[in-house]
This record gives C-alpha cells, structure tokens and sequence, in this order.
C-alpha cells in the first residue's frame, strides 16, 4: 500500500542517503581501490577484464559525489582518474557498457568541474571505441580491443545499437569532433529503418546482414533504452529525426506492447502477445513516459511497479504479472524504479512519491547493507545475499534517491539530461546545432 505521506521530512532522508552514499565508498576505498568493483561480503576488488581496472567505479560514481557535496571523496576519486586511467590496453570491451559508464561519465564530470585530463580521457576513449561502427551497416559490432581496434561480436540488440548518441554526441559537441555524433546517430537511424511494418523492433539483430535474428519486442532488456535514447537524443540536442522517431516508437509500444497496467512480450510483425513478462529494468519507462509527456500512464505503471516491489518487500528481478509471482529472483540493486520515482515527483511534486522513496530505501537499507558497503540479492524471497556491489549502485541508485529527496536543489533538472546511466549532460540549446533532417522513414 502507497502511503501518501513519508514518515521523515525529505532533507532528512537526503541526508540519510548521503550517509549511506559515504558508507558504500569507503568499502570501496577500503577493500576495492584502484579496482573495477567491490565485492563487499569477501571484501575483496573485482576486476572486468582480466585483471586489468576501468576504474568502474570511481569514473561511474565521481559525479555522484560531487552532487552531494563530498568534496574530499570527489577529489580523491578525480586524482585516481587524472592520474592512472589509461584505456591503452589490449583488452576486448563492450561498447554499450563502456560508453555509458565511463564516456558518460567522463563527460558529466568533466561538465561539473572542467578539469581538462577528463575530456582528454573521453576524447581518447571515444576514438578508441570508434572501430565498431565499421560494419557493413553502420550498426556497431559489440565488442572492440581498446589497443588494436579489432571488433567481434554481430548479434546484437536495439539497447546496445542505439544507446550510444547522448554520449557521443556530447563528445562532439566538447571536441568539436562531428565524427562522433554522426555514426552514433547513423547506427540509430539505421535500427530505426530496420523496424517492423507496425512499428516495431525485435530482441536481436546481426550487424553485419542487417537481419532480425529475435522477432521478440517489449520494453526490458536488450531495447530498453533504445527508446529512452531516441526521446532524450531530440531533448538533449534538439534532434527533429530523433523527435520523430520517438513519436513513431512510442505510438507502437503503446498500442501493441502496452497491456492493461503493465508492458509485456509481443511478436514484432504482428503485435501478437507472447509474455506477460515484467522487470526490473523495465521500471525506467515510466520515467521515459513522464519526459515524453504522458504523465497519467506514467503514474499508473509506476504504481505497477511498486507492486512489484512490494510483492516481497524488494524489488525482483522479474515476474509473470499475469500471476503476480517471481521468475527472477535476484536484486542486483537496480535503480529504475528510483530512477522513475523522481521523474514523477519532478514534474506532479506529488509527495506520494518521496514516501514510496522512503519505503523503498528503508528496504534497501534493510536488506542489502553490509558492514563494508552494500550487495546484490541472490533472491529477494530468501534475502540471501551475493558479494558485488555494481558500479551502478552509486552512480544511479543512491544518485536518484538522493535526488529525489532533494529535486531540484541539487541539480536543475530542466538544464541536463540524463543518460542511461544517471550522468547528467547539460542542455545547450544555444550551443549545439541541430542536426539536419535525415529523413528517416
Ligand atoms: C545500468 O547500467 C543502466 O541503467 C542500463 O541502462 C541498464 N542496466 C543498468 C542498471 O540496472
């Protein structure tokens, strides 16, 4: 049941965030320095690639601690960035996730304190990462080698192809490098183009042919931020092509992936249902949703959501909605819900949504803190817990919290957007260009 008031104040609870917020950095100073990740519960570093540190979490949380005010973290964070980030490294990366975690996150720290090493660091990683788009399509292979440019990796998914031009088009716009924003928006123009005659895109392309390898469509993993990216890419850059292919998109989803409160599993071509499957990652929508300007379906899947939530006092992975039970069980501290909460709270200042912020940090807190930071479920039914704490966790999750809780005194939410990975970019109408029309049909 949604409370319709919180129980403390709301810069209380902004501040119990930036205590707990503390509380998970100093278990990664302490066990995990200089390393990818920390796994809290065996205390010990976790490395992505071979043993070879992104700094994952310092580059994903920096700006985090800059918007809650913790300067001397921040300026550790930022010293251990400047000083021995290096992407020259043999080793084969995924695009998608080193994009939004570590280009957008350069980006958005650079944004906040201009220290030039940053942009440096993004500028080189992006040239680095630029091999992918050589496919015969221009949609990007998965996977490049930071050192050699050497690509792999042709099945690929609508989120990977098309969650790639707020972060490289912001690098355009800081490099005055057009190289950058045109294939990452050529990549999205060239998925967009391979929809189904009713609007609609599949689970997983290949590249190179072009064709549709899943003819699965829904809003969760795999595409999820496809559609967040096509909606951001026209308010982030004032993009006409994205602007309507968004409007394309979400009329499709809302006619054929929509079902009744919820969003389910749908055959592309003809719209038939498949699964009345419902997630954790597909709780960023109502957010989307409210920045579209829907507000009344935003609400009413945000409070689906919650009743996901609920259902075992923490959010599962996923579950069939038709029969409201668990078939995913694990909590990998996901912050899409939270993410939503704060849209919602932005743009009704509906209280109701600090409360049900409050209940689920109240949870949060229960469950998944340890001694030495927090950690993933195993299984919210059985509240076992698993020894990670993904970089995500600091970058988004406690991010959203803490922004719900304090809005716009900490950030003007109209003058960024963020990306997929809760980096905020700024909005500059006057400064970036609009790009000319593509014609995109
Ligand atoms: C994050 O890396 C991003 O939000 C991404 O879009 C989806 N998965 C995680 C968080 O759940």
């Amino acid at each position: 049941m949604l409370l319709a008031a919180a129980v403390l104040t709301a810069a209380t609870l902004a501040e119990r965030v930036r205590a707990e917020t503390l509380h998970a950095w100093r278990g990664y100073e302490t066990y995990a320095w200089g390393h990818d990740e920390l796994r809290p519960l065996s205390k010990t570093p976790r490395d992505w690639y071979d043993g070879q540190s992104l700094l994952m979490t310092p580059v994903d949380s920096l700006d985090t601690l800059i918007l809650m005010g913790l300067h001397d973290e921040a300026d550790r964070a930022r010293t251990l960035i400047d000083e021995k980030l290096s992407f020259d490294k043999d080793i084969s990366v995924q695009n998608f996730e080193i994009t939004i975690r570590l280009l957008g996150g350069l980006l958005s720290s650079y944004e906040l304190t201009h220290d030039p090493k940053l942009l440096a660091l993004a500028d080189d990683l992006g040239t680095r990462l630029l091999p992918v788009f050589d496919s015969p399509t221009g949609m990007p292979y998965r996977f490049v080698n930071l050192r050699t440019g050497k690509t792999s990796g042709t099945k690929s998914n609508p989120a990977e192809i098309g969650t790639l031009v707020l972060e490289f088009g912001t690098l355009s716009r800081l490099t005055n490098k057009p190289v950058y924003f045109e294939k990452a928006k050529n990549a999205l123009v060239q998925l967009y183009k391979r929809r189904s005659k009713i609007g609609l895109v599949g689970e997983e392309i290949d590249v190179d042919s072009g064709e549709w390898t899943s003819r699965v469509s829904h809003i969760g993993g795999g595409i999820d931020s496809y559609y967040e990216y096509l909606l951001k890419c026209a308010k982030l850059f004032g993009d006409r092509d994205c602007q309507s292919m968004w409007e394309t998109g979400i009329r499709a989803v809302n006619k054929y992936v929509a079902d009744g409160d919820w969003y389910g599993d749908v055959d592309m071509d003809t719209g038939k249902p498949l699964k009345g499957e419902f997630g954790a990652l597909q709780a960023f929508f109502p957010a989307a949703l409210a920045l579209g300007g829907d507000l009344p379906r935003a609400k009413r899947l945000e409070a689906s959501c919650f009743r996901m939530w609920q259902l075992h006092g923490i959010e599962p992975e996923a579950i069939d909605y038709r029969t409201m039970t668990v078939t995913e069980p694990g909590y990998p501290l996901r912050p899409e819900i939270i993410e939503s909460a704060y849209y919602l709270h932005h743009f009704t200042h509906d209280a109701r949504y600090v409360a049900m912020g409050e209940t689920m940090f109240n949870d949060l807190v229960k469950f998944c803190r340890t001694d030495d930071g927090y950690t993933t479920l195993k299984s919210v039914i059985t509240k076992e817990k698993g020894d990670w704490m993904p970089s995500f966790f600091l970058a988004e999750t406690l991010k959203y919290f803490y922004l719900l809780f304090s809005d716009d005194n900490t950030l003007h939410f109209n003058d960024v957007i963020f990306n997929t990975e809760a980096h905020p970019l700024e909005r500059r109408a006057a400064g970036s260009r609009p790009a000319p029309m593509q014609h995109v049909h």
